[in-house]
């Protein structure tokens, strides 16, 4: 017998090493040479709708993540930033925010967020993907928790089509959207934005998402040109969002007639206070102040 069977002839056999060797990584790539990496705790669902696939998986610092088509969109412990500054900011600003719009939100984070204004009368939020909505309820019900508010009307439909056949006119508009690929690529272009401000009310404020001031700085600086071409206010905010490219996020907010600053309603702020981790006065006012670079890739 050679030794080193007999050194192991009458022991218990185990292979050291092997009693955990789950080692599931997710990686999201910008432009496929940087991106963020996360140790997937499990995968909980895994699936596609008729528009892209979803996926929700774990991690120790983000808890829940809702991927869509490979790209993460919340998270349990990130998505207060995003969320608060879309529903807020133009909240605040607006003096009587009584009818709204969402186009896309599917996870509902910023139908909820914005229900929290007392003086919002009715928020329909026009959704293309169905599945998106479902499986929030599963896995986010803090974020789904609006729903269940009579003054929220859910659609599932093409929010260009929506917005194309309305007569309704709104007070605020929204766009929570994923990113300029696939459906909602339309939904980046300038003939919906001049529909947009069509359909708002003659003080109306249109708020979109509007991507990664460092990661995609063509998208961004086309969408502020844009804007400012049809809204007589355009002024670019940003928040920290560590699960988006660069962690560093934009957003516009398109103005018929209100400035997000000299306009911003302090006050009622400080008399509502609703229950927020990122938004307040200071993030409020802070958001608008911008890095050299971003207002030179702005021509601002
Ligand atoms: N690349 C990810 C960009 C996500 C921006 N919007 C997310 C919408 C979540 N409601």
């Amino acid at each position: 017998m050679e030794k080193a069977v007999k050194d192991v002839a009458d022991k218990y056999i185990t292979e050291e090493g092997m009693e955990d060797l789950w080692n599931v990584w997710y990686s999201e790539l910008h432009q496929g040479v940087s991106g963020l990496t996360l140790r997937v705790g499990k995968v909980l669902e895994s699936t596609e709708s008729d528009f892209q696939r979803i996926e929700v998986i774990t991690n120790k610092d983000f808890g829940k993540l809702l991927v869509l088509y490979g790209s993460l969109m919340v998270a349990d412990n990130d998505n207060n930033a995003y969320n608060e500054m879309l529903a807020h900011v133009p909240l605040f600003v607006h003096p009587a925010p009584r009818r709204v719009l969402i186009i896309g939100g599917g996870d509902c984070g910023c139908l909820t967020e914005m229900l929290k204004h007392p003086e919002v009368e009715k928020i329909t939020m026009c959704e293309i993907d169905k599945k998106v909505v479902d499986t929030a309820k599963v896995h986010f019900p803090a974020l789904t928790a609006g729903l269940a508010d009579k003054r929220a009307e859910l659609l599932f439909e093409d929010g260009k089509k929506y917005i194309e056949n309305t007569d309704e006119k709104f007070d605020v508009i929204v766009a929570d959207l994923s990113d300029p690929v696939g459906p909602a690529a339309d939904l980046f272009q300038k003939p919906f934005h001049q529909t947009v401000f069509d359909r708002l009310k003659e003080d109306g404020i249109f708020v979109p998402q509007t991507e990664s001031p460092y990661f995609n700085r063509k998208t961004v600086a086309a969408l502020y040109n844009n804007l400012s071409n049809i809204f007589p206010i355009a002024r670019l905010y940003t928040c920290f969002m560590p699960i988006y490219p660069s962690g560093y996020w934009s957003f516009t907010f398109a103005s018929k007639q209100y400035d997000p600053l000299k306009d911003f309603d302090e006050r009622r702020w400080e008399e509502q206070r609703p229950e927020t981790q990122y938004y307040n006065g200071e993030t409020h006012r802070a958001a608008f102040a911008l890095p050299q670079f971003v207002k030179n890739m702005l021509g601002a």
